[in-house]
């Protein structure tokens, strides 16, 4: 009994630990929310979904993203001109200080061009932003069903 709970509460802290240990992997000031992408097609296009929170005081701008898996990607956001919705591209996304941007579909979103393997759901892949005062964040993103509209275990809002 006693050596159960203590295990447990070793476990806990173990988590806990691990979690902190996340957290000031990334630059103070700068988090990155649940990152997910919908599953995709190898040498194909995929669209990747976050919130960006930004705890100080100050703005910061998200300048660009990399990953491993693609060609290059693109930060975009889509435009309704009527009834049809473009996506332009964005040069700098502004994340005002004690602030934040969500990407989603429909709106913001970065888009991975020219994969290099397809994304399956349940797999993650290493995504970098680049922001101009907190420096580089690497995040895991999960991957989700094509036809999915939020991350897992989340509802949409
Ligand atoms: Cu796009």
């Amino acid at each position: 009994m006693t050596i159960s709970r203590r295990t447990m509460a070793g476990l806990a802290a173990l988590g806990a630990l691990s979690f902190v240990q996340a957290a000031a992997a990334q630059p103070a000031g700068i988090t990155v929310e649940q990152p997910w992408a919908r599953a995709a097609l190898q040498g194909g296009t995929g669209g990747a979904f976050l919130t960006i929170r930004n705890a100080g005081s100050q703005p910061d701008r998200l300048l660009s993203a990399s990953t491993p898996l693609a060609r290059a990607v693109e930060i975009h956001e889509t435009v309704r001109e009527g009834d049809i919705s473009r996506m332009r591209p964005v040069q700098a996304l502004e994340v005002p200080g004690e602030g934040s941007v969500t990407l989603q579909p429909g709106g913001l979103h970065v888009m991975l061009l020219g994969l290099s393997q397809a994304l399956r759901p349940g797999t993650t892949l290493p995504l970098t932003l680049a922001f101009e005062r907190a420096g580089s964040v690497t995040v895991q993103v999960a991957v989700q069903a094509a036809g999915a509209s939020g991350p897992a275990g989340h509802h949409h809002h």
